[in-house]
């Protein structure tokens, strides 16, 4: 693997050649080469940024010194190079986990590219995506001076991950961290130090209960500090509260209308629905044509509504709610949400659903829906409406 950095700061990136990538580069794993990006900069100063177009704090990166940079950097292997994945730090960027350092663990070539003060002009990152695969990369929700130190972890990250760096053992410790839970607290020799004692479960025999105790131990970590990473059922507190959607919430929600309509199709004999044929982009799409609404509990996409004007009716529809969390009222309040939110020239509701779909005419009439009219089709969709109060 060859890595190149790109900064105005070589002098920060010195410690790539101590500790774990200076072993790498001994052993003849990674190739690294840092990069001064002032040498692609030809004024007297060596300047590599100027003031924002529309005004507002701070400077931005210039891109001609990014744009030679990237073109020699990137054609530095010669013609049949690997294609190279290009690495911008920045606190805007998606964030660096474990499985992203997976995957760029499996690239032949990563180019960091470091930026510094406001960010770097947008269009460096639309030519680079011409050239090479670009992630945008972040930490973590907080921001530093630079993206050299975000370097310096990404690569640690990924460099441990090489076959070869710390034979098979650093992978099977991998694969043995409880998936998406902290990990468990460890001790080691004196049993008993400073009056604190090693948990005696560890010190018995006993492999079945000093798993189950490590096990415990991980889950009430993880509750306590990341709740986010616990699965919403463990942690369902029964307060919904409905959000727009963004584009970020598009793959959830595409996976909740999978999950969602294979057992309305089930139901209804009918697999050709349309939330069934549906991919990312078509659910991207409707975020434009569409007010969606989304809940999420304990980081989880769980539920989902949206409503949209036709004349002067409020078209409600992809009334969702995942199958593990049924039964708690988060469909009552995914309905009642989409009325309140109806355009205000609405006078009436509108939803589709499934001819027979008893459970679901059954609620919707409950909460004041009547059908008006079963339409052509495999499924012969009902359409139900109710008129608007107030
Ligand atoms: Cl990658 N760069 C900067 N400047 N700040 C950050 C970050 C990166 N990640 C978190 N904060």
């Amino acid at each position: 693997m060859r890595l190149d950095y790109l900064t105005i700061f070589p002098d920060y990136l010195a410690p790539l050649s101590l500790s774990l990538p200076g072993k790498a580069v001994a052993k003849g794993l990674i190739e690294l080469h840092v990069h001064d990006l002032r040498s692609w900069a030809h004024d007297r100063h060596r300047t590599v940024d100027d003031t924002p177009y529309g005004g507002g704090a701070g400077m931005v990166m210039k891109p001609e010194p990014w744009g030679e940079a990237l073109d020699e950097v990137l054609g530095a292997g010669g013609p049949d190079q690997a294609p190279a994945t290009v690495v911008f730090t920045t606190p805007s960027g998606e964030p660096m986990t474990q499985a992203l350092a997976r995957e760029l663990a499996g690239r032949e070539r990563l180019v960091f590219a470091c930026g510094r003060y406001e960010g770097i002009d947008q269009r460096v990152l639309d030519h680079a995506r011409t050239l090479a695969e670009v992630r945008e990369v972040s930490l973590g929700d907080y921001v530093l001076n630079g993206g050299e130190v975000a370097a310096l972890a990404i690569t640690e990250a990924v460099v441990r991950l090489l076959p070869g760096f710390m034979g098979n053992a650093a992978s099977l410790v991998e694969e043995s961290h409880e998936d998406g839970l902290l990990e468990y607290p460890v001790y080691t020799k004196p049993a008993s130090w400073r009056g604190h004692d090693v948990p005696p479960v560890l010190l018995g025999g006993n492999h079945g209960a000093i798993a189950a105790w490590r096990h415990d131990q991980a889950v009430r970590r993880t509750a306590e500090r990341r709740p986010d990473l616990l699965h919403a059922s463990a942690a369902v507190s029964g307060e919904w509260a409905a959000v727009p959607a963004v584009r970020g919430d598009a793959a959830e929600l595409l996976t909740l209308q999978l999950a969602c309509w294979v057992g309305e199709a089930l139901v209804n004999g009918d697999l050709t629905l349309p939330p069934l044929q549906e991919g990312l982009d078509d659910v991207t799409a409707s975020l434009s044509s569409w007010d969606t609404y989304v809940v999420r509990s304990a980081g989880r996409l769980v539920g989902s509504v949206r409503g949209r004007l036709d004349g002067r009716t409020w078209e409600i529809g992809r009334l969702m709610v995942a199958p593990d969390l049924r039964g708690r009222g988060l469909g009552r309040h995914l309905l009642e949400h989409a009325e309140r939110v109806a355009a205000p020239e609405a006078t009436a509701y509108r939803l589709f659903t499934g001819a027979a779909s008893t459970a679901n005419l059954r609620r919707y009439k409950r909460a004041g829906y009547s059908v008006r009219e079963v339409l052509d089709g495999p499924s012969g969709p009902a359409v139900l409406t109710k008129p608007r109060r107030g």
